[in-house]
This record gives structure tokens, C-alpha cells and sequence, in this order.
């Protein structure tokens, strides 16, 4: 098969999703960082993700003459490239409500998460705690489909959906919106599923280490991340 080169940076969760899809799939890939600081942040940008994504974001895929970019749209390319390691469940509607799972997690979820980027100085302005509390009660939301005893966000199968939620939610914690254990214990325990799968721990666990680089606070759950991270 023709080398998929996927380009990332050591802090982008988006880029973090693609790597785990790939990792769970079993398919090789060779990973390019691109140049990002805490200061600087993705400036200058690399070329590559110029030249492809109008948006002037990672993750950008190449695979022979096909370019792509944003993770959802990877992992639609990623299911119909090897579908015998299905990361979608089989069934229509199963189907169907994963992929708003996924959705949401980027779309629903992550805004508050950003919003709160920016007010890390300021926990108290009303903004931060608005931000809080819808992220809270999107936990609420997922504590209320785990409640039927099933391991997975959609149900039986491990999906996108997991991965994608699984990664806004490090930053969401990162942010002042941690999970809390207490108030949603099964969420508490679906992570604890997810960081134990080996392509969780190699991806997230490569983030912690990066983030220890920069002198930044690992959450408490991240810490685990670290020694059989690869
Ligand atoms: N919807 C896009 C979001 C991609 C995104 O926000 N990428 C961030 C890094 S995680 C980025 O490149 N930010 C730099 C910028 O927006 O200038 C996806 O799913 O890939």
C-alpha cells in the first residue's frame, strides 16, 4: 500500500483522533509534526497544510495523489480504505446515531471547551462558567446513554464516537471542565476503558508526555498515560 503520511501537531486533538483511528485499523502511517509552540502557537504554518486545507489546519492526510483534511472526514476515508476493522457499526441506524456522536463530541461538545482557552485567567467571568456548565451537562448527557450498562458511547461497538469524545474531553479537563467521577461515575469508567486500548495509551500518552515537555499540568488520569506510553 502506498505510505499514508498524516500531518499533526504534538497538541492537536484533532490530529490526535486521526492517529488513534489509524492505530486501531493497524494502518501504517508515517507521522509528520508540524512546527507548534505554546506562544506561537501554528505560526508560521507548514506548508503542506497551505497548500491543502483552505482552512489552514491539521490533521491534512496524504495517501498517492489524495489529499484530505478535517478528522471526520479522515475517518469516513479510513472505514472505506479498511472496512474489516470497522470503527463504524455495521447497522444503518447504529450507524447513523455514532456518527452524530461524533459529531456532537466536535461540534457540540468542544465549542465551551475553546471558549474557556481563552478565559484561563478569568474562571470567575460569567463566560467561563457558562462554558462550565454546558460542558457539564454534556456529561450528564453521556453519563444518561451509559446508564443501560453498555461499554461503549454508542452502545456494544467502540467507534469514532468514542475516540473523537475521548480526546476533546483531555482538553475539556485541561481547561477547567473536568469530568467529575462523582457526579458521572460511568463516564469516570468508560475513560478508564478507553486509556486502557492500546492506541489510546501510545497517542494520548505521547500528548502527556509533550505536555511535561512544556512544563504544563497533566490531568490526574494522563498521569497513568505516561509510563507504557509509546
Ligand atoms: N474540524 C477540524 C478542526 C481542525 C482544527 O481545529 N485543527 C487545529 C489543531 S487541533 C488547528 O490546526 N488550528 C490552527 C488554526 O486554526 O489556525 C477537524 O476535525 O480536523
Amino acid at each position: 500500500m502506498t505510505t499514508i503520511t498524516l500531518y499533526s501537531g504534538p497538541l492537536s486533538m484533532f490530529g490526535a483522533k486521526v492517529q488513534i483511528a489509524l492505530q486501531e485499523k493497524g494502518i501504517a502511517f508515517d507521522l509528520q509534526m508540524v512546527p507548534f509552540d505554546m506562544k506561537t502557537l501554528y505560526e508560521p504554518k507548514h506548508p503542506a497544510v497551505l497548500r491543502i486545507n483552505p482552512k489552514r489546519q491539521v490533521p491534512v492526510l496524504i495517501h498517492g495523489d489524495l489529499e484530505l483534511y478535517d478528522s471526520t472526514q479522515i475517518f469516513e476515508y479510513l472505514e472505506d480504505l479498511k472496512p474489516e476493522a470497522p470503527l463504524w457499526p455495521r447497522e444503518i441506524a447504529a450507524r447513523a446515531r455514532a456518527r452524530r456522536l461524533e459529531h456532537e463530541s466536535d461540534e457540540v461538545y468542544f465549542p465551551p471547551v475553546i471558549r474557556l482557552m481563552g478565559l484561563q485567567q478569568i474562571p470567575d467571568d460569567p463566560s467561563a462558567v457558562t462554558a462550565r456548565a454546558a460542558c457539564a451537562a454534556y456529561y450528564a448527557r453521556i453519563e444518561g446513554l451509559l446508564a443501560d450498562g453498555r461499554p461503549w458511547l454508542n452502545g456494544a461497538d467502540y467507534t469514532y464516537a468514542d475516540i473523537a469524545f475521548f480526546m476533546a474531553q483531555i482538553f475539556g479537563d485541561r481547561m477547567g471542565a473536568p469530568i467529575d467521577a462523582g457526579f458521572a461515575p460511568l463516564l469516570a469508567a468508560w475513560r478508564s476503558r478507553m486509556t486502557g486500548r492500546a492506541a489510546v495509551r501510545a497517542v494520548a500518552g505521547a500528548m502527556a508526555r509533550w505536555l511535561l515537555t512544556q512544563h504544563r499540568p497533566l490531568p490526574g488520569f494522563m498521569m497513568d498515560l505516561l509510563d507504557r506510553a509509546a
